[in-house]
């Protein structure tokens, strides 16, 4: 058996009590870590230690394995998975949904709980002695990594796909945020998903996370995380069995604002899209271009609009930045914050750490920056974003597309006709048009150069779950 984590919320947002297991969930039972041990569960507003959770092992991720083949050999794989499964999950689990994750998380369920019953092959044409078609099977036992930053919808991303094509699960959520995960199976395992479906296995990455991209019956791998353990991740993969990758990982994602951009549309956006989430989202707006004739008047009115922003408990009302997730995350977002004044750009707003418990930062914006600057080329991951003055369309497209990343970018312009032609020419896997960080169940999202591999969400997901099998048939 497994410790359980029991706690009681009275904020302005919410009132009540949580109740769940803190175990590795492996072949629907939850049971302590292989070495008993645990890890520690920070609470990021204050500090201090909020509870701890079982520290899964590699042998941990053999037994899950174990569990998610029998699965797939026996209630999974073989039939249509059940949509009406899913269906029910995303009803029962999210209904007190107050807050963006909740609401988005259910609707990537529901919409992957309706491609259960149509992922179909093709009939391909080739001569009346042949009839050849394809079958969209499932892969077998995926192993899913997730980061923190999003524990929720990540975990509905990755969980949708996979369950609606017929495959089972061995997912590693981050060592920093497992709560979310192991209260939602709880709930899916109301729901009814069967013992072996879906495994959770909590710990580290590099003994977790490194059992899973290395195991040799795990058919396929997929990551959300920093372009470095994405790497580490392919090599493992491809030392294994070359199980199939995908990742998806951090960007610098630029924001391009031209002269005739509506600026108050323009204003707002571009404060949601580098301080959504603290700056903690892989396709923050944290580059922010601005043609030289509006350059003044856009940034008075950013200033005035980002001296707005309330900081503060995340569970209080009215507060719109919270806690970045943990000290070693503040220290780095710190040390970004030094190396920028150091290196000679300007902190025109923030720049400093705010209070003195938690781990909160200013929203912080620099301006009198060079291109080769760290706080430039670097993904940040906090609410640190650079303002910078542009000529052209030819300057600017150069400019946004000078990284290695290639996440996303957006565009702000009343004309549709240059917003359209400068955002074709970027090198990002999505583009925004008078807005960002807008994501919908039904559109893929990934990114291009080295912001990952593979799409997530919509039509495209539903093939990184699926292995092709060609059947030709003489007649
Ligand atoms: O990420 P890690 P960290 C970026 C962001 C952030 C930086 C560092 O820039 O500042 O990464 O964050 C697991 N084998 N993003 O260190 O380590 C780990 O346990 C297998 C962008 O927290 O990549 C966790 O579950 N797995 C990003 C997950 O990888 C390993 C979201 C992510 O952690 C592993 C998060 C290993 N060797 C961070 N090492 C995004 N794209 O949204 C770690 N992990």
């Amino acid at each position: 058996m497994s410790s359980t984590f029991t706690h009681s919320f009275q904020t302005d947002l919410f009132t009540g009590k949580v109740n769940f297991p803190t175990g590795v969930f492996i072949n629907g039972e939850w049971r302590a870590g292989g070495d008993k041990t645990t890890i520690d569960i920070i609470n990021p507003t204050t500090g201090q230690l909020l509870t701890a959770i079982s520290e899964g092992t590699a042998k941990d991720v053999d037994l899950a394995v174990e569990a998610a083949q029998k699965a797939f050999d026996t209630v999974w794989g073989s039939t249509l998975p059940e949509a009406n499964v899913a269906e029910y999950w995303a009803r029962k689990t999210f209904s007190d949904a107050k807050r963006f994750d909740i609401p988005e998380s259910a609707r990537v369920i529901r919409y992957y709980a309706g491609w259960a019953d149509k992922n179909h092959g093709k009939v391909l044409e080739t001569s009346e002695a042949v009839l050849g078609y394809t079958r969209h099977e499932p892969i077998g036992v995926v192993g899913q990594i997730i980061p923190w930053n999003f524990p929720l919808l990540m975990f509905a991303w990755k969980v949708g796909p996979a369950l609606a094509t017929g495959n089972t699960i061995v997912m590693k959520p981050s060592e920093l945020t497992p709560l979310t995960a192991l209260r939602v199976t709880q709930l899916g395992v109301e729901a009814g998903i069967p013992p072996g479906v879906l495994n959770i296995v909590t710990g580290y990455g590099k003994t977790v996370g490194h059992a899973i991209s290395s195991h040799p019956s795990i058919e396929k791998v997929a990551f959300t995380g920093s372009t470095l353990v994405g790497r580490e991740i392919m090599v493992q993969a491809a030392k294994s069995n070359l199980k199939n990758v995908t990742l998806e990982l951090g960007g610098k994602s630029p924001n391009i604002i031209f002269e005739d951009a509506d600026l108050n549309i323009a204003v707002e956006w571009a404060t949601i899209g580098i301080f959504f989430n603290h700056g903690q989202t892989c396709c923050a707006g944290s580059r922010i271009y601005v043609q030289e004739s509006i350059y003044e008047k856009f940034e008075q009115k950013f200033l005035e609009r980002i001296k707005q922003i309330k900081l503060g408990d995340p569970l209080r009302e009215g507060v719109n930045q919270g806690p970045q997730v943990c000290e070693q995350q503040f220290n780095r977002i710190m040390s970004y914050i030094d190396d920028g004044k150091k290196s000679g750009a300007k902190a025109i707003i923030g720049g400093k750490r705010h209070g003195t418990e938690g781990y909160f930062i200013e929203p912080t914006i620099f301006t009198d920056t060079t291109n080769d600057m760290r706080i430039v080329r670097e993904e940040i991951f906090g609410p640190v974003g650079v303002l910078v003055k542009f000529k052209d369309e030819e300057d600017i497209i150069k400019v946004a597309n000078d990284t290695v990343y290639g996440l996303a970018a957006a565009v702000f312009s009343q004309n549709i006709s240059r917003a359209l032609s400068v955002g074709h020419r970027l090198k990002a896997g999505t583009v925004w048009v008078n807005c960002c960080n807008q994501l919908f169940a039904q559109i893929p999202f990934g990114g291009f150069k080295q912001s990952g591999i593979g799409r997530e969400l919509g039509e495209y997901a539903i093939a990184n779950y699926t292995a092709v099998k060609s059947v030709i048939v003489r007649i």
